[in-house]
């Protein structure tokens, strides 16, 4: 039988990788080529992405995933965050760094936007949640920048590594989705909302498909990797979230899931958006998925917490510090992981403590204690997200599953299921990676529908499940001092 090798280049906040997926009649290896870190920098004017370094990251990371195939790879896939762009002028070259979507450009801007659009008509028109970060925002934001001015195109961070890697200009459907400009019922442009706010759609490139080709590598790019050409780029669903729900090993309908790392997105996989006003006033998204899917869910802040935590207390042992944490009293304080104040980088075990003081608990102050704060607080919010979005979209789960980095966090896929009373299978970790690989597989004729690809890693990839340990009132009396404040 034969395999193929397929190149998912995966860009998160804090690292890119390059794997490579081997793909044969029900088989499935994923191996790391080369990981590379992101580091945003800080220049006068705000914080920016370092996408020439993400780039050369990229050149060689497809270096060394084509020496481990011979030189030979079926095709490439590229998925990254979403919400934010480069911009191009009129001779296709960037102008300038991308911004960061944790920039503060964007404060206060969405209720200028809704002085024009009302926030309830915009939902109902993009079912997007509010996130000050929407690409819509940042376009308000820029309306007078000089870069905005010049630009003749706009390509989202994904879709400017292909062009680069191919010469093509596209907008992925399943990004464009984070960009509030889209309508997820005809899961085309939302000409309307655009022409109320007077941005120019003409700025994107038309809409591609996960699936869809997206050129050849060009003959500099090969050169450079060492592959032989020709190797085309094959759209995958380019937001990582996207890719990582590809990639949750479901066995059947009812489930939720959560895709952990730098954030947490929680919610379900649904046929149809939930444009409602409990919707809207609950924050939850209607992000599209693979296949027309909406992916409903919620962005709850996540690892982040937790990073900005070491990043602050230096050099840590992260299995000493989570073993403590699991000791530390349980539930003593928690804060609400869901709240934009803790979106920009700095100090955060400072704003943690506040927050916990603020809400008349008692501050954590050691790092375990912190921790262990963080943990509940993101297992308490996961709870609140697993249980609204089955209301909130009538579609009742008995089982979550936890994709991404934070599945590797034994304690917190433990506490998710405590939290939420159900049983958590956990992994796998690279699941944007393999969402990534198996749609291209999927494009060459390799996998079925979305339910196959799902047995396929549910055959394939190492699962752990965790039981829900305790009652559930912890929970409920911990959420409750969240909400009298
Ligand atoms: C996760 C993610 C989220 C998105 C956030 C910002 O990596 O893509 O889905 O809301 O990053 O782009």
């Amino acid at each position: 039988a034969t395999t193929r090798s397929f190149a998912a280049v995966d860009l998160g906040a804090s690292s890119g990788r390059v794997m490579v997926g081997r793909v044969g009649a029900g088989s499935l290896e994923l191996t790391e080529a080369h990981r590379f870190p992101n580091r945003p920098v800080r220049v006068p004017e705000g914080l920016r992405w370092d996408v020439l370094s993400l780039y050369g990251g990229v050149l060689d990371g497809l270096r060394a995933a084509g020496a481990r195939c011979g030189g030979r790879l079926d095709s490439v896939g590229i998925d990254s965050w979403a919400v934010d762009y480069g911009l191009l002028d009129a001779d296709g070259a960037l102008l300038g760094n991308p911004v960061h979507y944790r920039d503060p450009r964007t404060e206060g801007v969405a209720e200028k936007v809704w002085a024009t659009l009302p926030a309830a008509e915009l939902y109902a028109a993009t079912g997007l949640q509010y996130a000050p970060f929407n690409t819509l925002y940042q376009l308000a934001a820029a309306r007078e920048s000089a870069q905005l001015a010049h630009a003749k195109r706009l390509l989202l961070i994904p879709d400017l590594l292909t062009y680069w890697l191919t010469g093509e200009p596209g907008t992925e459907l399943t990004n464009a989705s984070t960009t509030q400009l889209i309508d997820p019922r005809t899961r085309d442009w939302a000409y309307g909302v655009a022409a109320r706010l007077d941005i120019d759609l003409e700025l994107f490139a038309p809409l591609r498909r996960p699936g869809d080709p997206a050129g050849l590598l060009r003959q500099r790019v090969l050169e450079e990797t060492g592959l032989t050409g020709p190797v085309p780029v094959t759209t995958v669903g380019s937001h990582d979230t996207a890719s990582a729900v590809a990639a949750v090993p479901a066995t059947g309908e009812r489930f939720a899931y959560i895709c952990t790392g730098t954030w947490s997105l929680a919610g379900l996989e649904l046929d149809a958006p939930v444009l409602t006003e409990a919707s809207r006033a609950a924050n939850f998204t209607n992000e599209l998925g693979l296949d027309g899917t909406v992916r409903y869910l919620r962005n709850i802040m996540g690892l982040w917490l937790l990073q900005e935590c070491l990043r602050e207390w230096g050099e840590t042992d992260l299995g000493e510090l989570l073993r403590a944490a699991g000791e530390a009293p349980a539930l003593r304080s928690v804060v609400d992981a869901g709240d934009a104040v803790f979106l920009a980088p700095g100090r955060m075990p400072e704003r943690i403590a506040e927050a916990c003081r603020e809400s008349g608990q008692p501050a954590p102050g050691t790092p375990a204690e912190i921790t262990r704060c963080i943990l509940d607080s993101l297992a308490l919010a996961h709870r609140r997200a697993v249980t609204e979005a089955q209301e909130l979209a009538d579609h009742p789960v008995d089982v979550v599953h936890v994709v991404g980095g934070g599945t590797r966090n034994a304690l917190l896929c433990q506490l998710t299921a405590d939290a939420c009373g159900l049983p958590v299978v956990a992994g796998p970790a690279e699941a944007a990676a393999l969402g990534n690989v198996l749609v291209q597989a999927r494009a060459h004729g390799l996998v079925g529908d979305r339910a196959a690809m799902r047995r396929l890693l549910a055959r394939t990839q190492p699962l752990e499940r965790y039981e829900p340990r305790g009652d559930t009132a912890a929970w409920q009396a911990a959420q409750a001092r969240l909400s009298t404040r």
